[in-house]
């Protein structure tokens, strides 16, 4: 099957789905500039996950952690929604009631391009959590001082994000299960397809007898269960399918 037949069969499930569901990973938002996790520019080719996205690393050095965070808040701050995020926020526009956006980006791209129907399963970077008495708040100042504390306790602040080894928030792992039982057709948006929970949500889909579409630069461990996989950029692919 040619591209050109596989973005309209793409085209033809997705008009006619009913309850459609995205996941969605670093590789939408690498077309804003806003760098991967794995892969040849991907973050973890320069840093090490283990020293800095797990809660041992943030109780061992706080302050390197917070630097990393720092600088990947100041990078992000400088990017914008790209046409793939801006046609998602167009399919939750055409059908409020049957659409569901997860997202295991941080970067709030998504937000700011105007998805609303939307789970951020690890987290957003623009949130801080208190270490001491939990509040959570929106913070987009950049840099933040080094190292940050809570208003209201004094306490430590850490990111509102889910690094290894850590649960994702249960009310967001029922939102999401729910979403995934009652597709049609899930879509699947730039992720490596690596890192559970996640990785196992398009078996989710099959099980209950959705359709499910990958859209990644490469192939991936998912490729050979999905029904249709659609290689090239999400900028460009995911408007082609509305
Ligand atoms: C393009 C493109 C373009 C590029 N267009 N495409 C079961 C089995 C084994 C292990 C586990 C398991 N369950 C849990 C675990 C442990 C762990 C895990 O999964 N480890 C694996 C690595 C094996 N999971 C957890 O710890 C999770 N917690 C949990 O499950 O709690 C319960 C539990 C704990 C422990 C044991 C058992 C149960 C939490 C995971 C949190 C992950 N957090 C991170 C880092 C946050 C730090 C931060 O951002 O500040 O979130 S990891 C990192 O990976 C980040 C991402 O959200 C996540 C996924 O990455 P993503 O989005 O897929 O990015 P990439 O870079 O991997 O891929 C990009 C893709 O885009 C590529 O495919 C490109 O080809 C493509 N692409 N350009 C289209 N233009
Ligand atoms: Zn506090």
């Amino acid at each position: 099957m040619t591209t050109d037949d596989q973005i309209h069969l793409a085209r033809t499930h997705l008009a006619s789905a009913r309850h459609v569901t995205v996941l969605t990973g670093a590789g939408i938002s690498a077309d804003s500039g806003v760098p991967t996790f794995r892969g040849t520019d991907g973050l973890w080719r320069t840093f090490r996950a283990e020293d800095l996205a797990t809660p041992e690393a943030f109780e061992r050095d706080p302050r390197l952690v917070w630097e990393w965070y720092n600088w990947r808040r100041e990078l992000i701050a400088t990017k914008q929604p790209n046409p793939a995020h801006i046609a998602l926020v167009e399919l939750e526009r055409r059908r409020p009631d049957t659409f569901w956006l997860i997202t295991q980006n941080v970067d709030g791209l998504h937000r700011t391009a105007g998805s609303q129907r939307l789970s951020e399963i690890h987290g957003n970077i623009w949130k801080v959590r208190c270490t001491g008495c939990g509040i959570i708040s929106e913070n987009r100042e950049v840099p933040l001082p080094i190292l940050p504390t809570c208003r209201l306790c004094q306490a430590l602040l850490r990111p509102h994000i889910v690094w290894f080894g850590e649960s994702l928030l249960g009310e967001d792992l029922r939102r999401c299960d729910q979403a995934l039982r009652n597709c049609d057709l899930l879509l699947v948006i730039g992720t490596s397809g690596i890192v559970y929970p996640a990785a196992g949500f398009a078996s989710v889909a099959k099980e209950v007898g959705a359709l499910v579409i990958e859209i990644n630069l490469d192939s991936t461990p998912q490729s050979d269960l999905v029904d249709l996989s659609l290689q090239g950029r999400a900028k460009d692919l995911v408007p082609l399918l509305l």
